[in-house]
């Protein structure tokens, strides 16, 4: 049956050949990302690779939103996005097989040098040399993480971006912003399942978009499940656009606009997403467009069969509404200008076919590459082992290593390096020169491999920290001591007149310049734009730092305690601390987070559980500043560089008197080095953040009893002591105690490891080492409750003491006995 069908404006615009041949090149890209999957399922399934996770079902909606993306356009999204990645010209099918065969050569296998398992996605925004690549000249796609829902926090700052770009005229003029925007006229896609919606990142960046009222086009692949969950049990109504309805925008008030369509209905996927973008584009108003009757024709994942779950009738109409095939239907049914439908039968099994093949030779020739550098590693340790077995009494055994590895079908490289480990354990203690070959080969390939596997969990450009040169901060002598809030203040008045393109926002951060007035009188100053109120949504303000620092802005993102950062910790570490590393640095995002913490009062205002996020936050800095010149200085630092960071300001320390530097936005102190801030000769004490003061205080005390403390700031907990100047520390004194406020076995644990394994400080120990650290209790609230459940002035004194006590009871007479 003939259909009349009113395709996109854009497509009327253009002649008739060309719009036909357009609808033929779609149904080909839908048909090789299909065959992509069926045949990378079956690589899966038959062990060369490891596990498949397809966008099979949702071809053709994709197809349709690549239509209006455009060049400095960026994407948010998920594993099902192959076909949108393809479209857009950012993945081949190659590529695609490299990622499931875990590629490790970034030129092979762009999207995370096979670190990542297939199916999640990214593009390159910065070149090999870690300087930024033009993003107004190529489509972008920020790198996909496996955790559902976790693409919504930065996709809400991507989307902001585009707002801050428009409305902040200064950087109109200026040409280093001319690679990152063309006046804010970017649009962010997102896209999440349907299931994952249930997921609370997923609400609190829709309630933040329609808040802001950022340019974001968010897709809902809706297929009815979540693995085996179905829609009912995830989505009040059964239906995320129903439930969504209060968003809808009016005619009186701001908000969403909503669009539903279907995931097999080509031309009416066309005009939705034509209408959509151009909303979102050019009024900065966010789109949802719930994209219904979605199929999975393969079920989730390579890990099990939808056959268990989905009913008959389920299955059936899968087959039927399948997306290819309904656009199948549409083009040979679908009448031209010409009188003829778009392809006749044998058109489209030609195309068909070609697909086929197309995607076999893809594949095969990304499973050549990916066995070449494996297998020279496989023939030399062969070779390398045969040769021990020539120079061993235990040759026989030797031999049969070799030859069971020699006919292993398509190593691994742990089968390989398993091997050798194996051989090397048969011949210990022998001293042949093949043993010594085969020693040396091994440790340089692990070296290798560590590289291939770990490398870029910090930043290595220009502009990583340690290329950063350090500069004190300078007292001219006429300076006032002022409250520690000022200093930060007008050091953040400083950087923000130098470096434009920071923007801070968080609770209470715009209007009174934060809960305790560090930033007051910016906004007036600088504006709204740049120094705002949010929401209470802690995941979502670090993922709106996270969006704007990929799209090149300087973005400071508050978190009012350090208690609450707990919201957010999940963003921090499934997101911000790996990019760099899942990117091989190709995606940056320099964000800054600032907090305050330590102690104050009661179970969420003491908190410092430093241990639980230095250890979810490997690949970022952890600054722990003792007052506020130092952290005011470690901005100014971080800043100049490009990597992200977290800086805790002491809670306790805003209304301390400071010396206030009269280089102010200049001074910057070095990250990943210890102040010694005091020199001393019969111990060392290891601190940091509002606890320092307390141990400072403890050591003038030890002082009078003829304890001379040599006391050290760590000052980022991450990075640790690069220079090992606390083990230095420990040739003079011999003896360590760590004080810090985390529970025990905290920070405390990682410093101690830091110390005693890596600076190997256990070989320059006289006495056990000693940690003060606080209860393993939530603090309790008031002075008292604080004084039993944090380090105090009396706790570390009479550590301390004891300490020394120990080693010389006559000296250091009874201070309890
Ligand atoms: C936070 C988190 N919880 C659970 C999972 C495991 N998981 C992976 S995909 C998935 C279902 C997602 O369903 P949906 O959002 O509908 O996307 P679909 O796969 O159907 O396209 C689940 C539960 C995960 N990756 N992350
Ligand atoms: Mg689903």
């Amino acid at each position: 049956m003939a259909k009349d069908t009113t395709l996109t404006k854009e497509s009327n615009k253009i002649d008739f050949s060309t719009f036909k041949k357009e609808i033929l090149e779609d149904y080909k890209l839908a048909c090789e990302s299909r065959e992509t999957s069926l045949l990378g399922r079956r690589e899966v399934l038959t062990g060369k690779a490891k596990f498949g996770i397809f966008g099979d079902g949702k071809e053709v909606a994709q197809i349709a939103m690549a239509k209006q993306f455009r060049n400095g356009d960026f994407r948010s999204g998920y594993y099902r996005d192959q076909t949108f990645m393809m479209a857009i010209g950012q993945l081949n099918v190659k590529q695609y097989f490299a990622g499931l065969y875990a590629e490790t050569d970034l030129s092979l296998e762009p999207m995370s040098g096979g670190r990542q398992m297939g199916g999640h996605f990214a593009t390159h925004s910065m070149d090999e040399n870690g300087e930024w690549k033009n993003l107004m000249e190529q489509k972008n796609s920020s790198s996909d993480i496996s955790p559902t829902a976790g693409q919504m926090s930065r996709l809400l700052g991507l989307a902001q971006a585009s707002k801050v770009y428009r409305e902040h005229k200064e950087l109109h003029a200026l040409e280093k912003f001319a690679k990152f925007t063309n006046k804010g006229n970017e649009v962010a896609f997102g896209t999440i399942g349907d299931a994952s919606t249930s997921e609370g990142q997923f609400w609190e960046a829709m309630n933040a978009a329609g808040v802001l009222q950022v340019p974001m086009v968010m897709s809902i692949w809706d297929d009815g499940y979540g693995i085996s969950v179905s829609r009912k049990h995830q989505t009040i109504k059964d239906s995320i656009s129903e439930a969504l309805s209060g968003f809808q925008r009016t005619e009186e008030q701001p908000g969403f606009e909503i669009l539903i369509t279907k995931g097999w209905d080509y031309p009416h996927l066309i005009s939705t997403y034509e209408k959509a973008v151009q909303i979102a584009r050019e009024e900065h108003v966010p789109v949802l467009i719930h994209v219904q009757e979605v199929t999975q024709p393969q079920g989730h994942s390579t890990s099990g069969s939808h056959e268990r779950y989905k009913s008959e009738d389920r299955l059936q109409w899968e087959k039927e509404f399948d997306p290819i095939l309904k656009f199948k239907e549409f083009i040979l049914t679908t009448v031209g200008e010409d009188g003829k439908p778009f392809a006749t039968n044998e058109e489209i099994e030609a195309i068909e076919k070609e697909a086929k093949k197309t995607v076999r030779e893809q594949q095969k020739a990304a499973w050549k590459e990916f066995r070449t550098n494996i297998e020279s590693d496989w023939t030399t340790a062969i070779q390398l082992i045969k040769n021990v077995a020539n120079e061993s009494p235990n040759a026989t055994f030797i031999n049969k290593e070799a030859e069971t590895l020699s006919k292993a079908m398509d190593p691994d490289r742990k089968e390989i390096f398993s091997t050798v480990n194996k051989v090397l354990r048969l011949v210990i203690g022998e001293s042949g020169n093949a043993r010594k070959q085969l020693i040396d080969w091994l440790q340089s390939k692990t070296i290798e491999n560590r590289e291939r596997y770990g490398s870029h969990l910090y930043a290595n450009s220009k502009k990583s920290i340690g290329n950063i040169t350090p500069l004190a901060p300078e007292y001219d002598g006429e300076e006032e001591f002022v409250d520690a809030r000022i200093i930060l203040r007008d050091n953040f008045d400083h950087l923000f007149s130098k470096h434009p393109e920071i923007i801070t926002f968080g609770e209470d951060t715009g209007k009174i310049g934060g809960v305790n007035q560090s930033m007051e009188g910016m906004q007036e100053k600088y504006g709204e734009i740049r120094v705002s109120d949010t929401g209470i949504r802690e995941n979502t303000i670090i993922g709106q730092g996270i969006g704007m620092a990929l799209r090149g802005l300087r973005p400071i993102a508050e978190i009012q305690y350090l208690d609450y950062l707990l919201y957010a910790i999940q963003v921090v570490s499934d997101d911000l601390a790996t990019l760099h590393y899942r990117t091989k640095g190709r995606q940056i995002a320099p964000l800054i987070i600032r907090t305050r913490g330590h102690r104050l009062e009661g179970i969420w205002h003491s908190g410092s559980p430093m241990g639980m996020i230095i250890n979810a936050a490997r690949g970022i800095y952890v600054c722990v500043p003792r007052n506020a010149t130092q952290a005011a200085g470690m901005y100014t630092t971080l800043l100049e560089s490009d990597e992200p960071a977290l800086v805790i300001e002491p809670l306790n320390g805003y209304r301390i008197k400071e010396q206030k530097p009269s280089n102010l936005g200049e001074y910057r102190i070095p990250l990943g080095k210890v102040e010694i801030v005091q020199e001393g000769t019969d111990l060392t004490l290891v601190s940091y953040g509002s606890t320092f003061n307390l141990a400072a205080e403890a050591v003038k005390e030890l002082e009078k009893a003829g304890i001379s403390v040599e006391l050290i700031d760590v000052q980022t907990l991450l990075p640790f002591d690069l220079d090992h100047e606390i083990s230095e520390s420990l040739k003079k004194t011999n003896r360590l105690m760590i004080v810090d406020e985390d529970v025990s076995s905290g920070a405390s644990a990682f410093i101690l490891d830091q110390v005693l394994v890596k600076q190997k400080g256990y070989y320059l120990l006289d006495s056990q080492p000693v940690t003060v650290s606080a209860q393993d209790h939530r603090p309790a609230y008031g002075s008292d409750g604080d004084y039993f459940s944090k380090p105090s002035i009396d706790d570390i004194y009479r550590e301390a003491y004891q300490l020394m006590r120990e080693t010389n009871p006559e000296k250091y007479p009874g201070l309890l006995d």
